[in-house]
């Protein structure tokens, strides 16, 4: 049974986990770190209860500065009534979290989100989805300011002699999930070959990075399918604002997403004061 179904989210805990997924794997270990408070190596069920309802309560904070508008995400509801609690601290609560048990659990909360994306896009259960659902689910992904333009340029795909049969399997899928993740040194290196191409990125300087860094294998129809979503101006390279439209999820101005923003920046916040920390007592 997928972690999902048995944690069986309530709409506050999906909050919570949406924060939690947007923690790079990079951070796994000062989450860690900010959620014991106590500094004893691991995470006991009242060190947890109280990061989660600090998130609550700042997502209250959130709703009620915006004058009252109704937002998409209600968080009315007790954080507590997720199974995560018994799922990490057993049925007495006794329980504690190690390190390595916690990190494990992020990595499958983003391995499972994964999989309900393509899950989602896969509506036959063929195993595979269509270079259109592949191109839509990319659009999803990216950078929601430009989406009009995007969208249009899935839409074409149907039309496209060499694209428009061709069927992604959940392997590509993921491929491109971790792409997403290793963004901060894919960018290091493409602005690094930036310096020699003039900072325009061909197909083959796409493929040969995400190898290279990300140890991943871009096929053509992949690389194809990208550039065609992506390459705004059509001149068959992409620019480091192409390439970080494509890959970088930013949310825009919608009000449903803006609480979801704000949690968010508060764990960047946290993370950020943890690595301070870490670095001022260097027993990272
Ligand atoms: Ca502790
Ligand atoms: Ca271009």
């Amino acid at each position: 049974m997928s972690l999902w179904r048995i944690l069986h989210p309530s709409t506050a805990m999906y909050i919570f986990f949406v924060t939690l997924l947007s923690i790079p794997e990079s951070s796994f270990s000062a989450a860690f770190k900010m959620f014991d408070l106590d500094h004893n190596g691991k995470i006991e069920l009242e060190e947890f209860k109280k990061v989660m309802t600090l998130m609550q309560s700042i997502n209250r904070q959130g709703a009620s500065h915006r004058g009252g508008l109704r937002i998409g995400l209600k968080v009315s509801k007790s954080m507590e009534d997720g199974g995560i609690l018994e799922y990490f601290f057993g049925k007495d609560g006794k329980r504690c979290l190690q390190h390595d048990e916690f990190v494990q659990f992020l990595r499958d909360l983003q391995d499972e989100i994964v999989n309900l994306e393509f899950a989602h896009y896969d509506h036959m259960a063929k195993g595979t989805i269509s270079a259109k659902d592949f191109a839509l689910s990319m659009v999803a992904s990216s950078d929601i300011n430009h989406i009009g333009k995007f969208l249009d340029r899935a839409e074409e795909v149907d039309g496209l002699p060499h694209l428009r049969d061709k069927r992604f399997s959940l392997e590509e899928f993921k491929s491109l999930a971790q792409l997403r993740k290793s963004l901060q040194p894919l960018s290091l290196a493409i602005f690094s070959y930036g310096r020699v191409n003039g900072g325009l990125l061909t197909k083959q300087d796409l493929q040969r990075a995400a190898h290279h860094v990300c140890g991943v294998k871009l096929s053509e129809s992949m690389v194809d399918l990208i550039f065609h979503v992506f390459d705004a101006n059509r001149d068959g390279r992409l620019s480091s604002e192409e390439f970080l439209r494509a890959l970088q999820r930013k949310e825009g101005d919608l009000r449903q997403v803006t609480t979801v923003t704000g949690v968010t920046g508060l764990v960047a916040c946290w993370l950020n004061c943890s690595r301070k920390c870490s670095l001022m007592h260097t027993s990272f």
